[in-house]
């Protein structure tokens, strides 16, 4: 497998640096600390072509592929964790289409989701069903005209401020996960609310409920067949886990980066504290985790462009890039002392950013359950 980056992923890589020095990290701490949505940037973003690297151009993509979606989400979250989830949120639906939608549905639905002007969202998780997505509650019944959507969905980026979301709903309790189907909803109508819920961190990405109540859901927004909708899920949350991989080693970067120019630059004991082997230690550790992580997710995404089963490589990559930017950011926090812990600095937004790496689209434990399950010879990772 070849890493070296040809001249167009090299420009893209560039383009998305640059975009985020200049666009993203002005504002960064102000957005977050005030929890600001920047549509601004879902636009910008869909301008520069990020929402639709691996969309085919004839749906309005460039067709740059998945090691390009990686370049970008690392770019973009090393400057502002929480403008990354933006790319997913439009990314992923669009994807999810692409593969399971008519040509109708992918010629209308897709080309606004990457432009950035449908801002997308996709609700799987409920108050009681989160890595167990085949308990979900939510029903959809047939009706004469389509179906009626009932249920709450939970922990939903972009909830609050979304046009669009890919929903999973029962259409069919009794065939347990084969009675699961996938829609495509138009949520600026009646019969859904929503409530925004307060977190940790990645403050600059709303995050709520969605809670449906008799809504009206067209025949022609069902995505793939009844009963289709477990393996939708699997294969969506398959290309979204990889660009919250990619995403968590551009974090893993930005705390390694601030530890690092600290370490340079601080003095104690008439040194500076870079020349400590405890910090050496640190960063050492730091700088491996990060590079791993890296190299891990390169190789999902080369997988993905050769459109060879990834399963588990996803697995492996979600797996290790967040852990490396929870334990880069933690670190980092350490060499920095108070002013890691201090609100002047980014570093404490890294430390709460990064939990969240560690929870969404398949927590760590559950990418280690794929991956250990998949060693163990108990359940194939790898599935088309
Ligand atoms: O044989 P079959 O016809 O019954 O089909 C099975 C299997 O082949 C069936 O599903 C199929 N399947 C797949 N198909 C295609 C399973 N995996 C795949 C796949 N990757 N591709 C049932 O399979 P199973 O193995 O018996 O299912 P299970 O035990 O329920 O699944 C295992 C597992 C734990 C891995 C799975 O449930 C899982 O990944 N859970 C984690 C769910 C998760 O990631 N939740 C996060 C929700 S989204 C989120 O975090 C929000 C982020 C976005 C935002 O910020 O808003």
């Amino acid at each position: 497998m070849d890493f070296d980056l040809s001249e167009e992923l090299t420009a893209v890589r560039d383009l998305a640096h640059g975009f985020a020095e200049k666009e993203i990290a002005p504002t960064a701490a102000k957005d977050d600390g005030e929890h600001t949505f920047r549509r601004d940037l879902v636009l910008k973003m869909g301008e520069l072509g990020f929402h639709g690297c691996v969309i085919p151009e004839e749906y309005g993509g460039t067709n740059l592929g998945f090691f390009a979606l990686a370049l970008i989400s690392e770019e973009i979250a090393r400057v502002h964790s929480a403008i990354r989830v933006y790319i997913n949120m439009q990314v992923g639906p669009a994807l999810t289409l692409l593969d399971f939608g008519t040509e109708e549905q992918k010629r209308r639905w897709i080309p606004p989701l990457i432009r950035g002007e449908a801002l997308g969202c996709f609700a799987i998780t409920e108050p009681n069903a989160g890595s167990d997505v085949a308990s979900m509650a939510t029903t959809a019944t047939k009706s004469d005209r389509g179906y009626i959507l009932n249920g709450t969905k939970t922990w939903i980026s972009n909830a609050p401020v979304a046009d669009t979301a890919i929903v999973f709903a029962y259409t069919d309790k009794s065939k347990r996960h084969h009675g699961i189907s996938a829609f495509y909803l138009d949520l600026n109508r009646s019969g859904v609310s929503r409530r925004t819920l307060g977190k940790l961190g990645t403050h600059a990405s709303p995050t709520g409920e969605l809670i449906f109540e008799n809504f009206h859901i067209p025949e022609a927004s069902r995505i793939g067949q009844e009963g289709e909708g477990f393996k939708i899920c699997m294969r969506h949350l398959n290309h979204t886990r990889l660009g919250c991989a990619a995403g968590a080693v551009g974090l893993a970067r930005a705390a390694r980066e601030a530890a690092v120019s600290y370490a340079n630059q601080r003095e104690q004991f008439g040194q500076k504290i870079g020349q400590f082997q405890m910090n050496q230690d640190l960063i050492a550790q730091m700088v491996v985790h990060e590079e791993a992580a890296r190299l891990l997710v390169y190789r999902a995404a080369c997988l993905a462009d050769r459109k060879q089963p990834n399963n588990l490589e996803v697995s492996i990559a979600k797996y290790a890039a967040a852990e490396a930017a929870a334990f880069a950011a933690d670190v980092a926090l350490r060499i920095l002392g108070a002013y890691g812990y201090s609100t002047e600095f980014p570093v404490e937004r890294y430390l709460r950013d990064a939990k969240s790496y560690q929870i969404v689209e398949g927590s760590s434990n559950i990418q280690k359950l794929i991956i250990a399950q998949d060693a163990l010879g108990y359940r194939k990772a790898n599935r088309q």
